[in-house]
C-alpha cells in the first residue's frame, strides 16, 4: 500500500490531492488502486471499518481490501453531492466549462487506459484485449461524446395565448435534477457506469454512484483520475458496497431526485417501489432475452460468426446478448454444426494473454447458477450439444455451451442465463408469422436481430420485433450516439444519444407578461 500525490486543479489554483493505492504488478505494468471510498473528493475508510475482498475470478484470489459502504456514509455522500449541487462551484459553472472538465478527465482516462483495462481483466475477468477497445474505450467515448452536448442543451419558445392587451413570452429551460443516485452491474463495470455518469454531469448534476459489490476497481481509479481532471468536491461520489444496504439507502434517500439503475428485473422493480416512497424518477435498464431469426437465404458465414459472438461475447455476461436463437428448419443442422465447429476454435484461458478469446466468469455465485442453468435445460428435455460445465481449472471458467430442440415455454426459453449459452429452436421454413410470435413470446424486450439477404422481409421483422433495439445482418453493434434501453419488463428510460440527456433534466416553463 502507497500514498499517491499529484497536483489538481481547483478554483483556478492548484491544490494537492492524494490518495492511498494498492499497488500491483501485474501484465507488464505496475497498476496503482484506489480501494477506499470516494466521497467529497477525497478517498476515506468507511465510517463502520468495514472492508472485503476484491477477488480476481481467473484463479480465486483476492487482489486487495476495498472499504464497504455503510448507511451513514451514503448519508455523507449525498449532502456532500447536495452541496456541490446548490453551492459549490459545479451549480454555476458555464456549461462549456463543464464540458471541458469531462473532456480532460477522458483525455486522463485514455493516458490510463492500459490500466484501467489491466484492472477490469483482474476484477470482473474481461479479456485484456476486448477490455481496452470496449469497457475502457466505449467508456472514454462516452464521456467524450456527452461532453460535447453540454453546451447544446436548450429549451423553446413556446407561442401560447397572448394576454390581451398585454403579451405574453412563454420559455423552457432544461435544467439539472440535482443530487442523482446510480447504481451499476458488474458486467462491464466502468462502461456501464460511463454510459450513465456522462449524461448525468453533461447536464450539471451530482451523484452518488454504487459499483456492483464484486466489481469495485475500475470505478475507483474512475473516482481517483476524476479529481485529478479537477471536478469540485462533492460532484462525483463513489461507493462500494451491497445493493441492500448502499443501493437500498441510494433509493430511499430522500435528497436524491433520480435514480438511474442498470441490473436484474427483479432488483429493477424492488428499486422502482423504494422510488414511488418520494416519488422519485427513475430509469431502469434491465434483462433481457433477446431474439435473434436466422433466415436460410442468410449470408451464411456472416451469420455464423456474429450468431456465436452475440451468444458469447464478453463470456455472455452481456444484457444484449442473443438470448435465442430461431434457425430456418433447411438451414438448421448446417448452422449448428457450424457454430459448434467455431467454438472449438476458441481459446479458454487466462483473460491477461493476448490470444485468449474466453475468460472466466465474473464471479463464483454467477458460475453456479450456469451450471444450475444448464441442468436444468438438460432437465426438460433440451440437446445439449457442447459444453454446459465448469471447466476443471482454477478460477470460474464456464465451457461455451449449445442447446437445440428448445421448445416455446419452456426454462430456457423464457429465462436469461447472462452467460456464454446458445439456446437454438429450429422454426419451418417460410413460417415467418411463427417465429415472430414466438421470438416476441417474452416478457423481455431489450434488443433482438435478424439475418437475411432478402431487404423488405429484415424491414417486415424489424419492425415486428418488439424490442429496444434490432440489429439486422449484425449484432452487438451499440455506439455512443444511438439511444440504448429496452421495452416491457426490460425496463424503461434511455442510455447513450440525445435521449439519454432526458434522464437527468427537468424542464422548467417560464411565462412573462409584458
Ligand atoms: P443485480 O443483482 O440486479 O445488481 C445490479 C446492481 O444492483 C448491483 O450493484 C447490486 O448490488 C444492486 N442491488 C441489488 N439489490 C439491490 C437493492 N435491493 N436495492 C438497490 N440496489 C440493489 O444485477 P446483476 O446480477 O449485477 O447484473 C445482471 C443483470 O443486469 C442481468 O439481468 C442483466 O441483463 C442486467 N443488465 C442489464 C443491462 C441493460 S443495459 N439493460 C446491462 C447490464 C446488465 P450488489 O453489488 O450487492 O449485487
Amino acid at each position: 500500500f502507497v500514498r499517491l500525490s499529484v497536483l489538481r486543479s481547483r478554483g483556478g489554483g492548484k491544490e494537492e490531492f492524494s490518495c492511498n493505492t494498492f499497488d500491483l504488478d501485474v501484465n507488464h505494468m505496475t497498476v496503482h488502486i484506489p480501494h477506499q471510498l470516494f466521497i467529497n473528493g477525497e478517498f476515506v475508510d468507511s465510517s463502520n471499518g468495514r472492508t472485503y475482498d476484491a477477488i480476481n475470478p481467473n484463479d480465486g484470489s483476492a487482489i486487495t481490501k476495498v472499504s464497504f459502504a455503510s448507511v451513514d456514509d451514503v448519508d455523507t455522500a449525498v449532502a456532500a453531492a447536495k452541496e456541490a449541487f446548490y453551492n459549490g462551484p459545479w451549480g454555476t459553472m458555464n456549461a462549456r466549462d463543464r464540458g471541458h472538465l469531462m473532456y480532460k478527465l477522458a483525455n486522463l482516462m485514455e493516458e490510463h487506459q492500459e490500466e484501467l483495462a489491466t484492472l477490469e481483466a483482474i476484477d470482473s475477468g474481461a479479456v485484456y484485449t476486448l477490455a481496452l477497445k470496449t469497457h475502457i474505450g466505449m467508456s472514454i467515448a462516452t464521456l467524450r461524446y456527452f461532453a460535447g452536448w453540454s453546451d447544446k442543451i436548450q429549451g423553446l419558445t413556446v407561442p401560447i395565448n397572448n394576454a390581451k392587451p398585454n403579451r405574453n413570452l412563454c420559455y423552457t429551460k432544461r435544467v439539472p435534477i440535482g443530487v442523482c443516485g446510480l447504481i451499476v452491474p458488474w458486467n462491464y463495470p466502468l462502461m456501464m457506469l460511463a454510459w450513465k455518469i456522462s449524461p448525468l454531469l453533461a447536464a450539471g448534476n451530482t451523484v452518488v454512484l454504487k459499483p456492483a459489490q464484486v466489481t469495485p476497481l475500475t470505478a475507483l481509479k474512475f473516482a481517483e483520475l476524476s479529481a485529478k481532471a479537477g471536478f469540485p468536491k462533492g460532484v462525483i461520489n463513489i461507493l462500494p458496497g451491497s445493493g441492500s444496504i448502499v443501493g437500498n439507502r441510494i433509493c430511499a434517500h430522500p435528497d436524491i431526485r433520480k435514480v438511474g439503475f442498470t441490473g436484474s428485473t427483479q432488483t429493477g422493480r424492488s428499486i422502482m417501489e423504494s422510488c414511488a416512497v418520494n416519488v422519485k424518477k427513475c430509469s431502469l435498464e434491465l434483462g433481457g432475452k433477446s431474439p435473434l431469426i436466422i433466415f436460410s437465404d442468410c449470408d451464411m458465414d456472416r451469420a455464423v460468426r456474429q450468431g456465436m459472438m452475440a451468444c458469447m461475447f464478453n463470456k455472455g455476461e452481456n444484457c444484449i446478448a442473443a438470448g435465442r436463437l430461431f434457425v430456418e428448419a433447411s438451414i438448421h443442422d448446417e448452422y449448428v454444426h457450424r457454430v459448434v465447429e467455431e467454438i472449438k476454435k476458441m481459446k479458454i484461458g487466462d483473460p491477461l494473454d493476448r490470444s485468449t478469446d474466453h475468460g472466466p466468469q465474473n464471479h463464483k455465485a454467477h458460475l453456479d447458477s450456469l451450471v444450475d442453468f444448464c441442468k436444468k435445460g438438460v432437465e426438460e428435455g433440451a440437446t445439449l450439444v457442447c459444453g454446459g460445465k465448469q471447466i476443471d481449472r482454477p478460477g470460474f471458467f464456464f465451457e461455451p455451451t449449445v442447446f437445440t430442440d428448445v421448445k416455446d415455454n419452456t426454462f430456457l426459453s423464457h429465462e436469461e442465463s447472462f452467460g456464454p449459452v446458445m439456446i437454438v429452436s429450429k422454426f419451418e421454413d417460410g413460417d415467418v408469422e411463427g417465429v415472430l410470435k414466438s421470438a416476441n413470446d417474452t416478457e423481455y424486450g431489450l434488443a433482438s436481430g435478424v439475418f437475411t439477404k432478402d431487404l423488405s422481409k429484415a424491414l417486415r421483422v424489424a419492425d415486428a420485433l418488439d424490442a429496444g433495439t434490432c440489429f439486422v445482418n449484425t449484432y452487438n453493434k451499440t455506439d455512443v450516439a444511438a439511444p440504448f434501453g429496452g421495452f416491457k419488463q426490460s425496463g424503461f428510460g434511455k442510455d447513450l444519444g440525445e435521449e439519454a440527456l432526458n434522464e437527468y433534466l427537468k424542464t422548467k416553463v417560464i411565462t412573462v407578461e409584458y
